[in-house]
């Protein structure tokens, strides 16, 4: 037995992530639960490097040198269960399991004690990159113990994309810390997402112009500080004609956005952590809204569909252009808080800067702007918001003017902005100094004596509303 590592489950991402590692002169072991996949990765690509294919889990199992390292890449959910209760019995002390699926990060914690009690160690780690990245170089997010990522380190940082040198793969912290990284890595993918489709709207009906138009605005803009993976696919996708038609392909593509729930369970997370990641929860909303056809047919009907175009005034490409910088540093901002709650809830201890490293490459929200995230981290490790990083601070107060304009215009002229609107709303609540949670705490105290704590003393006080109204200390 010397394989170095092993990958069960070779659907599309198992099968690229263990051909990444054969490339990269790793001895793998291979196995599938139905061993046609395995006999394809073998027939297909068994000449990249050194493969060794297995039919049984027993005997994948004894093909690796120990302790055993072994990646499981299979469907997230009870297939991952079931591999891992396949497994256990099969493993001796100090063997490690990684799960590279999008697993929830509260599976990963539950998995992670179950197998640490029988002396094993549970790897919960993030994989970001889709197809192309788990073959040519994912971003990585391991979790799990120090020791684990002893072996791992070296495997993982080989095979991970690289920027500068520099691997996108870094160990995150204990058990469930990688995929819940993943996971608000995935929320921040939803908010830059929907950022860059208003854009597109506003764009599209303040000009009047059409996507073909406006894919070369995109491309204009992956030149600048926006530079990142999704603008290049937006201008790719917009400007793509449909074969079928001749038309626009995105006017022929069905305007319902679907999720696998990523989405959903970083806005569950930050509502149980009390993270305001308004953001991402508006992108998330927003997939759901568009998916609500009856709903939307029925308020056309209700309200009618008029829809103006050429509305846009002087210099509005460079306000989308900024309103989108100034939102998108705010769906930043507020992923990172939520890994700054989450790691000081499960005491992760992770080091925020590293995981701007992580995204650099290899990951669909990677940008030229990550590096600024790291450096405004290593300045300022403690920082209480990314939006008030001097140079992010700096750019921010820039883009406000913008900002305002566009989400005023697309108020007046009818386009739905909610992450951009939400967005300037959350950076006017944190920067005004005093908001009406006074009144909120003063209508909580008047109907349920919930009391209320006042400015200019300690404690907690409740007024008698019903009565004489003087004030009680409580
Ligand atoms: P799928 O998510 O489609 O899963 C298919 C694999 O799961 C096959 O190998 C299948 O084996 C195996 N499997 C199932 Br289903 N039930 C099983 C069971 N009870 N026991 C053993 N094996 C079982 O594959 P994928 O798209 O390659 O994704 C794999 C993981 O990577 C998922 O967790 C996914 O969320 C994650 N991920 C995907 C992407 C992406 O871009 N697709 C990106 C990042 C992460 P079979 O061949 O015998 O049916």
């Amino acid at each position: 037995p010397d394989a170095t590592i092993g990958v069960t489950g070779l659907a599309v991402m198992g099968s690229n992530l263990a051909r990444n590692l054969a490339r990269h002169g790793f001895r793998v072991a291979v196995h599938n639960r139905s061993p046609q996949k395995t006999r394809d990765l073998i027939a297909d690509h068994g000449g990249e490097g050194d493969f060794v294919p297995s039919e049984s889990l027993a005997e994948f199992v004894g093909s690796l040198s120990r302790p055993r390292a072994i990646i499981v890449m299979v469907k997230a959910g009870a297939a991952t269960d079931a591999v891992i209760d396949e497994l256990v019995p099969l493993l001796d002390r100090d063997d490690i399991v990684v799960d590279c699926g999008n697993a929830h990060y509260m599976d990963t914690r539950r998995r992670e004690q179950a197998l640490a009690v029988r002396g094993l160690h549970f790897v919960g780690c993030g994989v970001s990159g889709g197809e192309e990245g788990a073959l040519h170089g994912p971003s990585i997010m391991p979790g799990g113990s120090a020791a684990s990522y002893q072996k791992l380190g070296p495997i993982l940082t080989a095979i991970a994309a690289t920027v500068d040198d520099v691997p996108c793969c870094v160990h995150v912290g204990p058990d469930g810390a990688g995929h819940f990284v993943k996971m608000v890595h995935n929320g921040i993918e939803y908010a830059d997402m929907q950022l860059i489709a208003e854009s597109y709207d506003l764009l599209r009906s303040g000009l009047g112009a059409g996507p073909a138009e406006l894919a070369q605005t995109f491309t204009e803009w992956n030149e600048g500080d926006l530079e990142s993976f999704l603008i290049e696919i937006t201008a790719q996708v917009l400007g793509h004609t449909d074969g079928r038609t001749g038309s626009p392909f995105v006017d022929v593509v069905l305007d319902q956005a679907e999720q696998k729930g990523t989405g959903r369970w970083t806005v569950q997370s930050a509502l149980d952590l009390g993270v305001p990641i308004t953001g991402i929860a508006e992108a998330t909303f927003a997939r759901s809204l568009s998916g609500h056809a009856e709903q939307r047919d029925a308020a056309v009907s209700a309200f009618g569909a008029d829809e103006p175009t050429g509305w846009a005034s002087d210099g509005f490409v460079d306000d989308v252009r900024q309103a989108l910088y100034a939102s998108k540093v705010v769906a930043y901002a507020q992923g990172f808080d939520q890994i700054a709650a989450g790691s000081a809830e499960y005491d992760w201890d992770i080091d925020l800067g590293a995981m701007a490293t992580i995204w650099r490459g290899g990951c669909i929200i990677r940008a030229k702007f990550l590096d600024r995230i790291k450096e405004a981290y290593a300045d300022q490790p403690a920082l209480p918001s990314l939006l008030v990083a001097p140079y992010f601070a700096d750019l921010v107060a820039k883009c406000v003017p913008s900002w305002r304009r566009v989400v005023a215009a697309a108020s007046t002229h009818g386009v739905p902005v909610p992450a951009f609107a939400s967005s300037l709303s959350y950076f006017d609540a944190l920067r005004r100094r005093r908001l009406p949670a006074a009144l909120i705490q003063g209508l909580r105290d008047n109907f349920g004596a919930h009391t209320y704590r006042r400015v200019d003393a300690e404690g907690a006080f409740h007024t008698l509303w019903a009565r004489d109204r003087s004030e009680q200390s409580r």
